[in-house]
């Protein structure tokens, strides 16, 4: 039987959108899985003393910090989760890890690959003491993503040709959003690039089992100065065309083709301008024997095609991944009483905290995100060199 005396002090760095959905799946996590360990929620940290306590009401939080140094020095704490831009990802989280705290990271690991190979190194330094950290690419926790990287890894697809990814989003097309640490490279590294393309790299990475070793790409910012104050309520929020502006310093857009290990060519595209779509995070994969298909904003389906069946019969399959046999859902409803966005994030925390209990290193580890930050810094790098581009002749 679990022993869920044993306790697991969390600290968690900032406390808004992210934030929530971390706080969330710190309460919800042990009441729906048998966690080897029991999260205790010690402290929440931001610099807005104020904005923190209310939010650390909200998901019961013990107590508030206001600088991230003296949560980590605190003895009741095991783990530090950042939730915070990614400028401050690589200091926070080298400091918990050599404080001895197990690391949760948000996603992209850093904002430059120096930062994330320090923070690689610092992990596996860490480990070597049974001190862990993970990156939070929470998809991965999505069960018909995790269920599609058991056909993938069980051969039904055979051997895999393309993968199709793309992250589309539409909060940006309005030309009068605000400015916001999104937009801004010291705080983000990238903008569309490493805010939701990272997360179709990963995915793509994740549920092929094979790296991207080349990529191609081009970015793009459509609208590239905005209101400098605004109404920050929603991800977006919204501003006034009147108001003074300030440059957008990150991409709008992001596309890239990309080469696997394993030889499949992949076709990536990353965008906060696809109006209408508000969270189309979706994954194609085509290989000789079958294909799959998933798309976010139809999060508890996955459409799968298996070419072994007659011409006359195949077709693609809408599959219901909410059976107690696939990935995560047994523990939740009955089938077909789906699972939402928090839940990957419930998910993280459970598989987080069995890899910690076990001693085994929990992925995705800060390795792998290092992985997505070379893919990201490659894509930037090929956007930059014009030499490639090849002009179209255009008739006068
Ligand atoms: C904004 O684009 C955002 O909140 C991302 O930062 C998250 O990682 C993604 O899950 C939803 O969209």
């Amino acid at each position: 039987m679990t022993d869920t005396s044993r306790e697991l002090g969390v600290g968690q760095v900032g406390y808004a959108f992210m934030g929530a959905a971390h706080s969330q799946a710190w309460r919800t996590a042990p009441s729906f899985f048998p966690l080897p360990l029991t999260p205790r929620l010690r402290a929440l940290c931001g610099r807005d003393v104020g904005a923190a306590q209310a939010v650390a009401d909200r998901f019961g939080w013990e107590s508030v910090e206001s600088d991230w140094r003296a949560l980590i020095a605190r003895d009741d704490i095991d783990l530090v989760d950042i939730c915070t831009p990614g400028n401050t990802h690589a200091e926070i989280a080298v400091a918990a890890l050599r404080a001895g705290k197990h690391v949760l990271c948000e996603k992209p690991l850093a904002n430059t690959v120096e930062e994330a190979e320090l923070m690689a190194d610092a992990a596996a330094e860490a480990a070597t003491q049974g001190v862990y950290a993970m990156v939070g690419f929470t998809y991965r926790r999505t069960p018909a993503l995790s269920f599609a990287r058991r056909l993938v890894a069980d051969g039904r697809l055979g051997t895999i040709r393309h993968v199709r990814a793309q992250y589309l989003q539409d909060w940006l097309t309005d030309p009068d959003v605000p400015l916001s640490w999104r937009l801004d490279k010291s705080l983000a590294g990238s903008g569309a690039l490493g805010d939701i393309g990272a997360h179709v790299v990963d995915a793509a990475q994740y549920v092929t089992g094979s790296a991207i070793t080349s990529v191609s790409g081009v970015l793009r910012t459509f609208v590239d100065s905005r209101p400098v104050a605004g109404d920050h309520s929603t991800l977006g929020g919204s501003g006034s065309a009147d108001a003074e502006r300030g440059p957008v310093t990150v991409d709008d857009a992001a596309a890239f083709t990309a080469s696997f290990a394993n030889g499949a060519l992949g076709v990536f595209e990353a965008t906060r301008f696809a109006t209408g779509r508000k969270n189309a995070m979706r994954l194609e994969i085509s290989g000789s024997d079958g294909a799959l298909a998933f798309d976010f904003e139809e999060m508890n389906l996955l459409q799968v095609y298996d070419a072994t069946e007659p011409a006359e019969t195949a077709g693609f399959r809408r599959i219901v991944v909410t059976e107690p046999t696939h990935p995560y859902t047994g523990a939740w409803w009955p089938p077909g009483h789906g699972l939402g966005y928090e839940h990957g994030f419930t998910h993280q925390v459970v598989d987080l905290v069995d890899a910690i209990a076990a001693g085994e290193q929990p992925r995705p580890s800060f390795a792998d995100g290092l992985s997505v930050q070379r893919v990201l810094a490659a894509v930037e790098t090929s956007a930059e060199d014009d030499s490639r581009r090849h002009t179209v002749p255009q008739d006068a």
